[in-house]
């Protein structure tokens, strides 16, 4: 009878549970805005970030928005880290993609251009929101949400749910935003 209960119990939790990940190259910001994020929906947001380091696995944070109970994974962007991506589209109800709106170099630009381009078409994510945090706004130098938006605009399908949101990490009112819309836009209950 307690093994059916708490059965029952865990797979109500389980079922409340709506996945996001948080994608973008390496050095875009990541885990910095995972870290604020979770700052930020814990009530402190003004709390001092520890040192962050290059993602080599994942990086996963819970937390509530708007009385949904989210999970954010936040995996590694080097390049050779990429591949295991796909492991975790299924099931992902969001897509938050961080570009580092500071790194002018067009190569730079390109490989996240085309990384996004990849994630997109994959048969998982159809339907998915996407989420795009123009990271790194704070900095002198940086392309403005509209480049933002051209540079990956047209790898979006047709009637997709999409949105670009300027940011940094010391913009908690961007980063709110940005997260509220993304969670609006996933389904009440969990299909
Ligand atoms: N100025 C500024 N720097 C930022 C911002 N967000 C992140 N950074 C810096 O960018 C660098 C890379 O940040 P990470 O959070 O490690 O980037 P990441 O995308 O997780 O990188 P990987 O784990 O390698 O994929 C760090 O030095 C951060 O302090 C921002 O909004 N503004
Ligand atoms: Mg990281």
């Amino acid at each position: 009878m307690f093994h059916l209960v708490s059965g029952l119990i865990d797979s109500v939790f389980k079922e409340s549970k709506r996945n996001f990940l948080l994608l973008g190259i390496d050095s875009s910001g990541k885990t910095t805005l995972l870290e604020k994020i979770k700052n930020i929906y814990k009530g402190s947001p003004n709390k001092k970030l520890n040192p962050i380091y290059p993602t080599i696995g994942l990086n996963i944070e819970r937390f509530q928005v708007k009385e949904k109970n989210i999970v954010m994974r936040d995996l590694g962007g080097e390049q050779s880290l990429r591949e295991i991506w796909a492991n975790y589209y299924k099931g992902t109800e969001g897509i938050i993609y961080v570009f580092d709106s500071s790194d002018l170099n067009q190569q730079r630009i390109e490989e996240s251009r085309q990384t996004f381009e990849q994630l997109v078409e994959d048969e998982e994510l159809q339907d998915v929101p996407i989420l795009i945090f123009a990271n790194k706004q704070d900095k002198e130098q940086k392309l403005s949400k509209k480049d933002v938006e051209n540079i990956f605009c047209d790898s979006i399908p047709m009637g997709g749910v999409f949105a670009v949101v300027e940011c940094s990490v010391h913009n908690v009112e961007a980063l709110t935003k940005g997260i509220e819309w993304i969670v609006s836009k996933i389904p009440q209950e969990k299909k």
